[in-house]
């Protein structure tokens, strides 16, 4: 049976991400394909505030516990993320556990201790990696005052998310020069998306499945 497929977009902060991810969402409506998006971290839910309080300083959190609300963050979403794709709606994730692996890893944390309490989510079927260098990134407006919103720490996670694509454990795995005007990386988002216009067949796999044996 066809499915909906799940298209991850990540990247850097000011990459584009929400920009391409709305701009896809609409395309896909405009050809009558029904599609959804989500973003995360999803600020709304419970866990959400505690997240959004942590990223505007307003709470101190040990890294390993924000570390842990980011991937429950995604775990309250699964069944639904779950549902919604068998019922074939494709679903376009605004950030993934991509983010979450490189975000914490890049802060000193081990790169296994920071994938094990995502393995086993929803794997997307393609990852979109909006690549711009945070210089380029900083001259859309300047960073924001959030945590992490730096040029060190995004230098860092550039190389980071990098490294995760060419590892081949992250899925397929496709960037685009999100240096480019809007309608250029738009049109290259198309491109990679198009082969999954229809659905896709079979079960919805699961992330880093080797991560945790039991
Ligand atoms: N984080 C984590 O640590 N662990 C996790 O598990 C997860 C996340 C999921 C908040 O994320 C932080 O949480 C983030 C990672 C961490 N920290 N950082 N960095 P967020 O998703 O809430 O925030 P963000 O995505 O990083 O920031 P953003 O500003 O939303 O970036 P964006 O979505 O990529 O950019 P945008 O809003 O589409 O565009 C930014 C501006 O550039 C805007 O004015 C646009 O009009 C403009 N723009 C967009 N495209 C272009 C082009 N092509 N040319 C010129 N200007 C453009
Ligand atoms: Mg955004």
């Amino acid at each position: 049976m066809t499915r909906g497929a799940f298209i991850v977009i990540e990247g850097l902060d000011r990459s584009g991400k929400s920009t391409q991810a709305a701009a896809l969402l609409a395309r896909l409506h405009a050809e009558g394909i029904p599609a959804a998006l989500h973003k995360f971290p999803d600020r709304t839910t419970p866990i959400g505030q505690m997240i959004d309080a942590y990223l505007r300083s307003e709470a101190e959190l040990d890294d390993r516990a924000v570390h842990l609300l980011f991937s429950a963050n995604r775990w309250e979403l699964a069944a639904q993320l779950n549902a919604t794709l068998a019922a074939g709606t494709t679903v376009l994730c605004d950030r993934y556990a991509f983010s979450g692996a490189v975000f914490s890893t890049s802060k000193g944390l081990p790169a296994a201790w920071c994938r094990a309490p995502d393995a086993g989510l929803p794997a997307p079927d393609l990852t979109l990696f909006l690549d711009i260098a945070p210089e380029h990134a900083r001259a859309r407006g300047g960073y924001g005052a959030e945590r992490y919103e730096n040029e060190a720490m995004q230098a860092r996670v550039r190389e980071l998310f990098a490294r995760m694509g060419e590892s081949g454990d992250a899925g397929m795995w496709v960037t685009v020069d999100a240096g480019q005007a809007q309608d250029a990386v738009a049109r290259d988002v198309w491109t990679a998306f198009e082969p999954f216009a229809r659905g896709v067949e079979g079960k919805v796999g699961q992330l880093w499945p080797n991560t945790v044996q039991g």
